[in-house]
């Protein structure tokens, strides 16, 4: 099936990712946007687009009757969810696929498979990818859950089956904790996820966060298209990512074979980003993202592919051949976040009234920002992604460094104070990360 019309069900710098790439395909953009973003860029540039809510994103990015309304309405042949949003909403997916428009993801099934992270252990366990020790069931009750934790051993961690972004997830240091925590744990659960299933993970103490991007196509080809390093973490937001992993060539190629492996085994189609944790040459699978992720250009810069052109491709049921996925360079992503970084990361909002982005040689921006653009307080705080690149990783930092020293970003608060720190940290220029870096420099260092 050739796919002429695709309706984009994002907003911000992803949603300009996806209308460029459809225009260089020669497929034409549909945008939906929300009321507060009548003056966004995607929003200007898109020529078909119609608004779908006002106040918030219930009611505009997450309206799936107002979706379906304008994908019906203007005959699209394609949705592309993007990430966040409805991207890794299985029940989304179906009703798309209902409406005979073709979700550009993952099916449904794998979708819901993935969306719980006992059963991708479960998964993971029966086909020989190591998983930490715990469970692959849901804790039924307290006792349970005191056997298991004296058999793996404390410290542990309680986390929510259906859990993501960091929320429902406790670490348990002895019994008693475990007394007052598991029930917590289960309403935290059941109020962020709606269902309050928990399972145990013996918990790991500054491990690395390693990723695998995979692409699978609809005749069962399944590739990894290389290591991505996300340790740089603040309230389990990505703040810097980087590929490939600084990783040994045997330890990248077992990880990649997991990766491959398990996607395989869910019979997984389209983008998507194996998790594992990583710790003294072992990974461990945690779970699976069925979406393209805020970095994949890191990727993208490593290999010169085009992930969102492939997502395309396989959604329109093109065979992926893909020989000797090379990357012979260093690519560092800086996440730049309308927030306050004297103040506790809070949101900051407004115009922006003086603008430079620096490029020149090795430097990707990926933005949706300008000169005069209100940002407004309604959605996360994404402004834009530097991807900066070098033959090395010490050349991609040196380009960084004079990145860094030219942007000029006037009228709202940024994090790029803390880049300009971590440019000067030698944890992070020797790379010497792991998950709790990030929050343990900040609680050290003051910035000034
Ligand atoms: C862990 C872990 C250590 N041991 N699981 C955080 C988010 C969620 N995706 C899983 N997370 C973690 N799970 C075990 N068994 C440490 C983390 C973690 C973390 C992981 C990746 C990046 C940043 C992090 C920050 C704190 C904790």
């Amino acid at each position: 099936m050739k796919i002429r019309k695709v309706l984009i069900a994002n907003r911000g710098e992803i949603a300009l990712r996806i209308i460029r790439a459809l225009r260089e395909l020669d497929i034409e953009p549909v945008l939906v946007y929300a009321y507060e973003d009548r003056d966004a860029l995607p929003t200007q540039l898109a020529k078909t687009k119609i608004c779908i809510g006002k106040g918030g994103v219930k009611d505009s990015y997450l309206n799936i009757p107002n979706i379906m309304s304008a994908a019906t309405l203007l005959k699209v042949d394609a949705i592309h969810p993007g990430y966040g949003f409805l991207s890794e909403n299985p029940m989304f997916a179906r009703i798309v696929e209902d409406h005979g428009i073709k979700f550009i993801g993952p099916t449904p099934e794998a979708m819901q498979q993935l969306k719980n992270k006992a059963n991708v252990r479960k998964i993971s366990s029966s086909i020989g990818i190591p998983i930490l020790p715990g469970t692959t069931e849901p804790i039924e009750n307290l006792d349970i859950a005191k056997k298991v934790a004296k058999e793996i051993g404390y410290p542990i961690m309680l986390k929510a089956a259906t859990g993501g972004g960091g929320k429902g997830i406790r670490v348990v240091n002895n019994e008693e904790e475990l007394v007052r925590l598991f029930p917590i744990a289960k309403s935290e659960a059941k109020a962020s996820f709606g269902k309050d299933a928990i399972y145990i993970e013996k918990y790991l103490e500054n491990p690395r966060h390693i990723e695998v991007q995979i692409a699978g196509d609809e005749y069962g080809n399944v590739y990894a298209i290389g290591t991505r390093e996300c340790s740089i973490q603040r309230n389990h937001q990505k703040v810097i990512e980087e590929a490939p992993a600084q990783l040994k060539e045997s330890e990248t190629l077992k990880i990649m074979e997991d990766a491959i492996k398990f996607a395989k085994a869910i019979k997984y189609t389209n983008l998507g980003t194996v998790e594992f944790l990583y710790l003294n040459g072992q990974h461990y699978l945690m779970e699976m993202n069925a979406r393209i992720q805020v970095e994949h250009p890191v990727t993208e810069e490593t290999t010169g592919l085009d992930l969102v052109k492939m997502q395309i491709q396989i959604a329109q049921g093109e065979k992926i051949l893909l020989k000797d996925i090379k990357t012979t360079t260093h690519a560092i992503e800086f996440r730049i976040n309308a927030e306050d970084p004297f103040d506790n990361f809070k949101p900051s909002f407004g115009k922006i009234s003086n603008l430079h982005l620096p490029l020149g040689r090795n430097v990707r921006i990926d933005s949706h920002i300008f000169e005069g653009y209100n940002v407004p307080p309604f959605f996360d705080s994404l402004l834009a992604k530097f991807i900066i690149k070098g033959n090395t990783r010490e050349e991609a930092l040196k380009t960084a460094k004079r990145v860094f020293e030219e942007v000029r970003i006037e009228g709202i608060k940024t994090n790029i104070p803390l880049h300009r720190k971590l440019l000067e940290t030698e944890e992070f220029t020797k790379n010497k990360v792991h998950t709790k870096f990030l929050e343990e420099f900040l609680k050290e260092i003051k910035l000034v």
